[in-house]
């Protein structure tokens, strides 16, 4: 890692094959900064538990998640690219941090009050805690700027206020880290329900999500199939949440503004619209079917890649987890 480049740590939970709504949220920003700033990238297993999976499966969703990773364009030499679960010093940090957070900051948080809904039979204290380990995630690396989505806005407060009350208390341990979330699409909705947000692994209908990894057909039906209103006329505003969300997807990847699209569509119905969408959706993930293929044949590239990153991150982690330990009043070992 180059001493003067900014830090920048972002992950995404292995709770199945991501959406168009993270693409468009994260990984699209991910890629772009690669570059610029020394980045580590995450598979976040620790998270992923917070609700029940089945052992075989998650294992597969997390490998199949960093394979994805690298099919993006994520460069493994230039990225930190490792499974949480790897580096220990995620959970160390994350049970010091719990110690400085309280259950009242917890008890807002809105991710957790609608996991909770979702899951009544399952409110584990991981659940609850779940924003202290993504603090730790971010704490751990002195990063500067964290790539996500609208959605993860709340959380990124929460560690930006425990590493201050940290720092309050025992000097400037902690880099405050800032969010860094896209202008347009930073939360894309739901196709089917338009007034929820697209998510991997909450969805009652499949046509309700688009799969970075679906099939061109499968997303062109996906997207004609999609809820709107009847007036036909391609507009953004409140009371037309399908489409004013279908207009974020294609202004989020042709970089056109909203005014720009909504002329280009002016003379044009819906049926023109969608398949427009459909079609720029299906060139921007083309690419990555195909190297993703290739990649998952190449299991010795994929465990070198595995093994490199953990070892990486370990390596980094430890500066910060022994200067905290110390902090709190561990005794050194001998
Ligand atoms: P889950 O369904 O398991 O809760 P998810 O699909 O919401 O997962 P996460 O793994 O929690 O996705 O999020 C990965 C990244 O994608 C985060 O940065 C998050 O903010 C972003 N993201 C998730 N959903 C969307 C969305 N609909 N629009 C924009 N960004 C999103
Ligand atoms: N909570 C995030 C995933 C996540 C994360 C992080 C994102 C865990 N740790 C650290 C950024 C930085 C989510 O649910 N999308």
């Amino acid at each position: 890692m180059s001493e003067d480049k900014k830090i920048i740590f972002s992950g995404v939970q292995p709770s199945g094959i991501p959406s168009l709504g993270n693409y468009i949220g994260a990984f699209k920003n991910w890629l772009l900064l690669q570059n610029d700033y020394n980045c580590l990238y995450s598979i976040v297993d620790m998270h992923a538990i917070t609700v029940r999976q089945e052992p075989a499966a998650l294992r597969k969703k997390a490998r199949d998640l960093l394979t994805l990773y690298l099919a993006l364009g994520l460069d493994p030499e230039k990225n930190i690219i490792y499974y949480q679960s790897h580096v220990s010093a995620h959970a160390e940090l994350a049970w010091i941090l719990n110690c400085f957070t309280y259950m009242g900051e917890l008890n807002r948080m809105t991710q957790f009050k609608e996991k909770s809904q979702k899951h009544s039979e399952n409110i584990n204290a991981g659940l609850f805690t779940y924003p202290v380990l993504m603090a730790a995630d971010i704490l751990l690396y002195q990063t500067d700027l964290v790539p996500v989505g609208e959605d993860q806005r709340q959380h990124l407060e929460i560690a930006r206020d425990i590493a201050l009350r940290f720092n309050n208390i025992y000097g400037e341990v902690f880099k405050i880290p800032e969010a860094y979330i896209p202008k347009t699409g930073a939360k894309i909705m739901g196709l089917q329900n338009p007034s929820k947000k697209m998510s991997k692994s909450e969805s009652d209908s499949d046509n309700n999500v688009i799969y970075i990894l679906d099939e061109p057909d499968k997303i062109a039906a996906k997207i004609k199939r999609s809820v709107t209103d009847s007036d036909n006329r391609v507009i953004y505003s409140p009371d037309k949440p399908g489409i004013s969300n279908l207009l974020n997807i294609y202004c989020a990847l042709t970089a056109k503004s909203i005014e720009q699209a909504e002329d280009e569509f002016a003379s044009k119905g819906y049926g023109d619209f969608k398949a427009a969408v459909a079609e720029v959706v299906i060139e921007e993930l083309k690419p990555v079917h195909q190297r993703f293929k290739e990649l998952s044949a190449d299991k010795a590239y994929i465990d070198e890649v595995i093994k490199k990153g953990a070892e990486k991150a370990n390596y980094l982690s430890q500066k910060t987890l022994r200067k905290v330990q110390k902090k709190v009043g561990f005794p050194a070992k001998l």
